[in-house]
């Protein structure tokens, strides 16, 4: 028994990512549909070994009779095609800021918050976090449990990747630009980002911080604990997949070295790789295509009572955005929450 599904955004980098996902897992498809603005539509995109779907168009298609949907089209249009999708019966799962913080909204990560699904009912919409959410409550889940987390202080190196394929062709051709002296102008970045860092991600805000890093405040609170203050410095460097994050932690209670070490290699979805040599870390070169989040330089933090310091990394497509939509398919099902 499968079920009847559409994703949305199917031609973008997470909706063939969703797709490739859903095969490898063999979630237990009855029917697909891959759907995408009218512009993308009579595009073929592939699913499992066998596959080739025609593109249709999201606009006029009509979800009645779809059990699941996987959104990832941008949050203007899962505005106004997710409530239309849950009207007709489909349960929805969102990779889009739109409905992140929407109390009626479950916002899940299964390896840190698989209770928050019953929630979901009110408007058959669940939201999937911001990609460097996700890694870093993936991380910090375990340490909360020993020890209540109080006090986040993150700084990310995100991959183009999360600004979409388009991003990913500009940091490509900028790079081969800038050898033969041609270096195409920056249309999906604010500055040239081949051999650069760019402290800026989403759109700004009145007190001088970005969206990107109001999201990592206030996903990690509704998902780990409201208490939690978070800084973040979110910042888009010249890799194409696989975001990293140095993150220094405050905690309520004592918390040594060697329990993190121990809570962390038991975590599900976390690998710990931390040999203190050279080389002894992950870094986002060997992690694409990856589904863990990886810790590494994990030590303390003598600057407060209670600290620790770690840098972590992950596949920004994968758990980042299209595993962790197909992992809460997944955890529906196991629930008993998804009728088919
Ligand atoms: C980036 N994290 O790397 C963003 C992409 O809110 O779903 C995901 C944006 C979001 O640019």
């Amino acid at each position: 028994m499968g079920y009847r599904m559409a994703v949305v955004g199917a031609t973008g980098a997470v909706g063939r990512e969703i797709l490739k996902t859903l095969a490898e897992r063999t979630f237990p498809v009855d029917r697909m549909v891959a759907l995408a603005s009218g512009r993308s539509a009579g595009q073929q995109v592939s699913f499992g070994d066998d596959q080739v779907l025609t593109v249709q168009s999201l606009d006029s298609f009509d979800f009645k009779g779809t059990d699941l949907a996987l959104f990832s089209p941008g949050a203007a249009i899962s505005a106004v095609h997710a409530p239309r999708a849950a009207a007709a019966g489909c349960v929805v799962i969102d990779n889009t800021s739109q409905f992140r913080m929407d109390p009626d909204v479950p916002l899940v990560v299964p390896e840190v918050n698989p209770q928050a699904l019953a929630r979901f009912k009110k408007r058959r919409i669940i939201a999937n976090p911001n990609c460097s959410t996700i890694q870093m409550v993936v991380a910090l889940k375990p340490l909360h449990d020993l020890a209540r987390v109080k006090r986040v202080v993150v700084s990310t190196y995100q991959a183009v990747s999360g600004a979409g394929r388009e991003a990913m062709d500009e940091l490509w051709s900028q790079t081969r630009g800038v050898y033969v002296n041609e270096t195409p102008p920056s249309e999906q970045f604010t500055k040239q980002i081949a051999f650069n860092c760019i402290p800026h991600i989403d759109n700004f805000l009145g007190d001088g911080s970005t969206r990107e890093e109001k999201k990592m405040a206030e996903e990690t609170r509704k998902i780990l604990g409201p208490d939690i203050a978070v800084m973040a410095t979110c910042v888009r460097v010249p890799v194409f997949i696989g975001h990293a994050e140095a993150v220094h932690v405050e905690f309520e209670e004592p918390i040594t070295e060697q329990q993190a070490w121990e809570a962390l290699r038991e975590a599900p979805g976390v690998i710990v790789l931390d040999r203190r040599e050279d080389g002894g870390y992950a870094t986002p070169a060997e992690i694409a295509g990856e589904d863990s989040v990886y810790v590494s330089r994990l030590r303390r933090d003598l600057t407060v009572p209670h600290g620790l310091a770690f840098w972590c990394v992950c596949d920004n497509l994968r758990k980042g955005a299209a595993l962790n939509a197909v992992q809460i398919a997944e955890e529906l099902v196991a629930q008993g929450l998804l009728a088919a």
